[in-house]
């Protein structure tokens, strides 16, 4: 919006007494050269939506809705960004806000709900079996092999004990020949994930003949064992109380 403005210039003239001593000339000028903007965004010109930013132009103004929302720029409404467009995880919970959206990781999930990852803790199998404990006896001729165990995350519940041993177990125990068991000392919570061996002894060796190198993790009452194939049947990983 463009307004005239009238202009009072003030001449002092150099004219002698007793003539008028001051002499004010007013002049009004009225000029499209003397047009000045009004900058609608001020204060209370600002007739755009609240959710909108308000750009002014020379003789004009513009009003753009603001991210997060869809309109006209003088009525702006919130985009659902949940029922079209957004960038939550597979495995996340998208709720929609006004002006935007916030994505949280699904139970049982970690993650700052755009990336999440499975809590490790919460997804893993049962080996239960009373024939896996390392006390187990294996009759001869019908000894068993982990090569047929899917490459999961286990925990050991039930018959089968709580946890793998960390002390040598026979040769011939948990239902198998070659019996695994975990060389060294079990991760704190705060270690997190960690690789580890797992030996499998047999008769004619004392020590870690044949290992396996596998992941485990303390999740503070139980701890979990990503166990692999065997590098040799017949083995087993053995479970303990
Ligand atoms: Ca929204």
């Amino acid at each position: 919006m463009l307004r005239t403005e009238v202009l009072y210039t003030m001449f002092v003239l150099p004219l002698p007494w007793p003539f008028v001593k001051r002499f004010y000339l007013v002049s009004v000028i009225s000029s499209t050269n003397f047009q000045l903007d009004i900058d609608e965004c001020k204060g209370s010109n600002n007739v755009c939506d609240e959710n909108a930013n308000c750009f002014n132009t020379v003789g004009s103004y513009n009003c753009t809705c603001k991210d997060g929302f869809t309109g006209d720029g003088h009525s702006c409404s919130d985009i659902d960004e949940c029922k079209g467009n957004h960038s939550c995880h597979v495995d996340a919970t998208c709720t929609n806000t006004n002006g935007s959206y916030v994505c949280d990781c699904q139970p049982g999930f970690n993650g700052n709900g755009h990336n999440c990852r499975a809590d490790l803790c919460n997804h893993y199998k049962n080996l239960s079996d009373a024939n896996r404990k390392k006390s187990y006896e294996t009759p001869s001729g019908s000894e068993l092999c982990d090569s047929q165990l899917p490459e999961e995350w286990y925990r050991f519940v039930g018959a089968a004990g709580t946890k793998m041993p960390t002390s040598r177990v026979s040769a011939n125990r948990c239902g198998t020949k070659y019996s695994g068991w975990l060389d060294g000392r079990y991760p704190t919570v705060e270690d997190g994930e960690v690789y580890k061996d797992v030996c499998f002894s047999n008769d004619a060796h004392n020590n870690c003949k044949s290992k396996k190198k596998i992941s485990v993790k303390n999740c503070g009452s139980y701890f979990i064992y990503k166990l692999l194939h065997p590098p040799l049947c017949n083995s087993r990983y053995c479970g303990t109380d």
